[in-house]
């Protein structure tokens, strides 16, 4: 079966500390979307390691790890990751497998994606600039170039054949781009070259074959279901499948093969970027918040903006989903709290309060109706179990559990592998 590991908000949940704790039990690690604008936090042995493309269970050596073919894959990043990876002594080459039908993301993507992003101006996405929006556009336009191409010799031809339209768009937009190209056109193709030592696959078949030999795989999501390019908040969203069925579109495996959906949520929220954030604190709660979980952007050390759990957009992710078990991450940030809110409901402006996701949510002033509860006041350290917990933690849950009809597997109580509570 496959397992499908994914954020249940707008990303930085931080998948990357569970699939690290979930991978000794899987034989295959896939990325199935996004790309260079993920960034999933790993902590262990006082390592710090940020990866933005490469699954996180690279650092498991006996772990096969797969970027399939939903990726867009940046080879300029893909080569700075994997030197940032030396000091672990892996072999990479090994255990770490491509799909010919990943996208590539061209330098002119990213610029691309900055002069859309400065067209906007006001209304701009907030993206992270790695011309993921732009790559994902050609993908669907049919003119894409994809990871397979690279072994091709008519490689250079298609290259400065999607180049030259690039350069229209750009002059179009004024947009300057004769003053960084060509250096950063060097270093594409000098990655390009680099990328060619990497086990370049038809990943479907990897995948397929490991399931047919009865091995597990897990299915690493990126970002998080709200910012799902159908199901997210609209225009405010990255330009892939975030949600479950992502995984059978960005691997090539059957729905009928998924197995258990791992939900992974925040004990409270935050996004990066513009678009709509009912529960959003814009006061000096969400500012204790943005310190005391140290809110910022693994990628790009962008502030994120800090709320309440939101329940409405929770359930509705779920739904989505298929979600079969929940995994509740960062509680110890909510430990300097006197109380703690929770978002049950929205009232919309004609005074209607309604539980489900208001469709033009970006242009609708909705007010979150917050149910209160009292705060615990006390660190979570020396917890292992869910019977130890102050009892004020676990009405919050046991809360959670209830509205959203499913069990809560996994507490994380800290950044470190250590701090968790699971819940057999
Ligand atoms: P894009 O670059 O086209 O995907 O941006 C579109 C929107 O999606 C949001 N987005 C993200 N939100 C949270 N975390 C993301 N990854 C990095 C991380 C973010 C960072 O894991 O920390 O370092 O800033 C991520 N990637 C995309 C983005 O903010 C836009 O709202
Ligand atoms: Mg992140």
């Amino acid at each position: 079966m496959v397992d499908v590991l994914l954020g249940l908000q707008w990303g930085d949940e931080g998948k990357g500390k569970i699939v690290d704790v979930l991978a000794p039990q899987y034989e295959v690690v896939a990325r199935f979307q996004g790309g260079p604008n993920a960034g999933h936090t790993l902590e262990f042995d006082g390592y710090k390691h940020v990866l933005h493309q490469i699954p996180s269970g690279i650092f498991r050596t006996d772990i096969k790890n797969i970027i399939g073919n939903g990726v867009v894959l940046d080879p300029i990043v893909f080569r700075k990751e994997i030197d940032g990876l030396a000091k672990y002594k892996l072999d990479l080459t090994r255990n770490l497998f491509i799909s010919k039908k990943a996208s590539i993301i061209l330098p002119t993507h990213r610029l691309l994606d900055a002069a859309y992003e400065q067209a906007k101006g006001e209304s701009k996405i907030g993206s992270t600039l790695r011309g993921i929006g732009p790559t994902y556009q050609d993908k669907v336009a049919r003119q894409g170039l994809r990871v397979g191409d690279v072994l091709s010799p008519n490689f250079g031809t298609k290259y400065a054949k999607l180049v030259a339209i690039h350069k229209t768009t750009l002059d179009h937009h004024q947009f300057d781009y004769q003053s960084v190209l060509p250096q950063a056109e060097a270093e594409f193709f000098e990655a390009v070259e680099f990328m060619k030592q990497f086990q370049l696959v038809e990943s479907e078949y990897e995948v397929n074959r490991a399931l047919n030999a009865g091995q597990k795989v897990l299915a690493e999501g990126a970002q998080g279901s709200l910012l799902d390019i159908d199901f997210g908040s609209y225009p405010f969203v990255t330009s892939s499948n975030t949600m479950t069925a992502g995984a059978c579109t960005g691997l090539g495996i059957a729905p009928r093969q998924i197995g258990e959906v791992f939900g992974i949520f925040k004990a409270y929220c935050t996004r990066v970027g513009s678009g709509p954030f009912p529960t959003e604190l814009s006061d000096e709660t969400g500012e204790r918040m943005r310190a005391e979980g140290r809110e910022f952007g693994a990628t790009t050390g962008r502030p994120r903006r800090c709320g309440w759990l939101d329940l409405p957009a929770l359930k509705y992710a779920i739904m989505i989903n298929g979600v079969s078990q929940l995994i509740m991450m960062k509680v110890d940030v909510l430990n300097i709290f006197d109380t703690i809110n929770i978002c049950t409901h929205y009232q919309l402006p004609d005074g209607t309060v309604t539980e489900q996701l208001p469709y033009d949510l970006c242009d609708t002033a909705v007010v979150p109706v917050y149910k209160e509860f009292k705060g615990w006041k006390t660190s979570l350290t020396d917890f292992h179990t869910y019977e130890e917990v102050p009892t004020e933690l676990a009405a919050y849950i046991d809360f959670l559990e209830a509205e959203l009809g499913l069990p809560i597997s996994f507490i994380s109580t800290g950044p470190d592998r250590g701090a968790i509570i699971h819940r057999e």
